[in-house]
């Protein structure tokens, strides 16, 4: 990862003093819940910053540029495109951030990118191809594979068809699968999922991840050997930049109480399991950007830690980018 020269003043940042340092991180957040089911996660950016996660990079040794928000989009239903409400939208927000991250990118800044849902890794993954430095990867740590159509669920959520339109799969909204110039996006060899349990996919994403060979380690296998499911990922993944997606629904709901869907009671690694995982990840020499979705700030109204904790586990594993 290349560092960024030459700065060495102070910078004023919401408050806090911010050495400019050796590295830079720069943290845009995407406050939309457009392709969600239901308003709440576009609380979340200001929600991790109230938790005080800025402060905590800060304290972790990084240099944090804030780029700001981009617009916020609450979610309302779509009765014109049911099946794939707000795309319209949602694709405007993502075409943002992939603007917004390119001059970030191509300085050499690590992009921490602060959802929303996880559509958001979409324009995470247009930037990191705009910088024609290689395919990029994609570490996908996800309950869900992310694959569906607006013809393979009655939801019209976008939030778990992201990758689906990443990757072009029949039955895509063009408004989507077409918001970033060639399509598709990214080759199936481009992703590696962690953490998918596959009970809970559609028969439709089963069926297309058997098609398509994709390399999937289940939640079971994450949370046994977090760090041995993480290298086994990294490995397939090609060589140009690479980005982790967090979609904090992979977490034990019980032991981490963040995610919009709260399905993963019981199952599924542990924060500090994650952490192991996407510490390996973030270790790696590819690694440019970590953009993190699904995150429903009310959903741990009633444990006031859970938010701070995931905090510090974000603030551990950024602090050792580029430390392979
Ligand atoms: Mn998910």
């Amino acid at each position: 990862m290349s560092l960024v020269h030459g700065c060495g003043s102070w910078l004023c940042w919401r408050g806090w003093p911010v050495r400019c340092g050796a590295r830079g991180y720069a943290r845009p957040g995407v406050p939309s819940s457009a392709a969600s089911y239901a308003a709440g996660q576009d609380l979340a950016p200001a929600a991790l910053r109230s938790a005080g996660l800025p402060a905590r990079l800060i304290a972790a040794g990084l240099a944090v540029r804030d780029e700001g928000d981009l617009p916020v989009q609450v979610w309302k239903p779509d009765r014109e495109h049911p099946l794939a409400q707000n795309a319209g939208p949602a694709a405007e927000s993502l075409r943002q951030l992939a603007g917004r991250l390119g001059p970030v990118l191509a300085r050499g800044d690590f992009a921490l990118v602060l959802g929303g849902n996880c559509t958001i890794a979409l324009g995470v993954m247009a930037a990191l191809r705009r910088l024609e430095a290689g395919a990029p990867g994609l570490l996908y740590a996800d309950r869900h594979y992310d694959l569906n159509t607006p013809g393979s669920t009655t939801d019209g959520a976008l939030d778990w068809m992201g990758l689906a339109h990443a990757l072009a799969l029949p039955g895509c909204a063009d408004v989507l699968a077409g918001a970033f110039g060639p399509r598709p996006l990214l080759e199936p060899r481009q992703v590696a999922w962690l953490g998918v349990q596959p009970q809970r996919a559609t028969d439709w994403e089963r069926a297309q991840a058997a098609r398509l060979g994709l390399h999937v380690a289940t939640g079971q296998a994450l949370a046994a050997d977090p760090a041995g499911a993480a290298a086994a990922a990294l490995d397939r993944l090609p060589a140009g930049p690479l980005a982790v997606h967090l979609d904090v629904d992979v977490l034990d709901f019980t032991d981490a109480p963040l995610a919009e869907d709260t399905g993963g009671r019981n199952t599924g690694p542990t924060l500090g399991q994650a952490e192991q995982a996407l510490t390996l990840a973030a270790r790696d020499p590819r690694a440019r950007a970590l953009s993190i979705g699904e995150l429903n700030p009310t959903r741990s109204a009633g444990d006031p830690d859970a938010l701070p904790r995931f905090a510090d586990s974000i603030a551990r594993i950024l602090a050792v980018t580029g430390r392979g």
